[in-house]
């Protein structure tokens, strides 16, 4: 996996551009990722624990916005029951074209497809496990219940869904301290003032983030017995969906 350091904002602007998943941020996605999510690490760690856990035999594992894979080797790694294969879905081609290198390199056994396509447009069948790491938030919120539905509909039983989202606050208290507290750690991650204000004006129409309340009520709506709120942190969190 690349691991070039993330410097696109790093130059003031006149004009910020809408954020696009380019070859430019394929190219420093890890460490991006890694300096911009606070708790990164750990969701994908706990994914390897879902999926070692969730994983049924004979089933499909998906990664739907999988960027350069770092789920799916999560799940690859933690899958230990026969017949599973993963899917992972893209709609970037820089992402697809290195996250096809990143799985190439890696010798685990669990088969994986990697797919360019819109994760709207991509059959979701005998699922055990489906993890949507930070993607549903740059869906269309009007697109939203149907992706969530189109998940649980393609679920088995006892399958669980992953899904971890920026979100946002009802509360404006509650809103300014956990932003606040998220600047603070991306300047901790050596991001500057204009790195941070920058990202932040380039993600603004194209990230868009919901309240936990708002995204358990589409789970519930969608059919999905269960949610757990397993990780937060500040504005970061990642919700355990269960079919029954
Ligand atoms: C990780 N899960 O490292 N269809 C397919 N892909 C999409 C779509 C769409 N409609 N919209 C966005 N993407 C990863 C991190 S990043 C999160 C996920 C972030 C893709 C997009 O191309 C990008 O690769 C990914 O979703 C979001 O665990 O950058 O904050």
């Amino acid at each position: 996996m690349t691991k070039s350091k993330d410097t696109i904002y790093s130059e003031y602007r006149e004009r910020v551009a809408d954020f696009i998943f380019d070859e430019k941020v394929a190219s420093v996605f890890d460490d991006m990722i890694r300096r911009s999510v606070p708790g990164y690490a750990t969701v994908i760690a706990m994914t390897k624990v879902f999926a070692e856990h969730y994983a049924q035999a004979d089933s499909v594992c998906y990664d739907l916005g999988c960027s350069l894979g770092a789920s799916t080797l999560a799940m690859r790694k933690g899958i230990d029951k026969p017949g599973c294969k993963i899917i992972a879905v893209d709609n970037s081609p820089a992402m697809v074209k290195q996250c096809s290198e990143v799985i190439a390199a890696d010798d685990s056994i669990v088969p994986v497809e990697v797919r360019l396509c819109d994760i709207q447009d991509v059959p979701i069948e005998n699922a055990s496990v489906v993890v949507m790491n930070f993607t549903l938030q740059f869906l269309s919120p009007d697109r939203r219940d149907a992706m969530i539905q189109k998940i649980y509909d393609g679920f088995r039983p006892g399958g669980v869904l992953l899904l971890s989202e920026k979100i946002a606050f009802a509360d404006s208290d509650k809103q300014m301290f956990e932003t606040d507290m998220y600047h603070e750690f991306k300047k901790l991650m050596g991001y500057s003032d204009t790195e941070v204000a920058q990202k932040r004006k380039a993600l603004e129409k194209v990230l868009l983030p919901e309240t936990l309340d708002a995204h358990r009520m589409r789970l519930k709506n969608a059919g999905f017995a269960k949610t757990y709120l397993w990780f937060q942190c500040f504005n970061f969190m990642s919700l355990a969906a269960f079919k029954e």
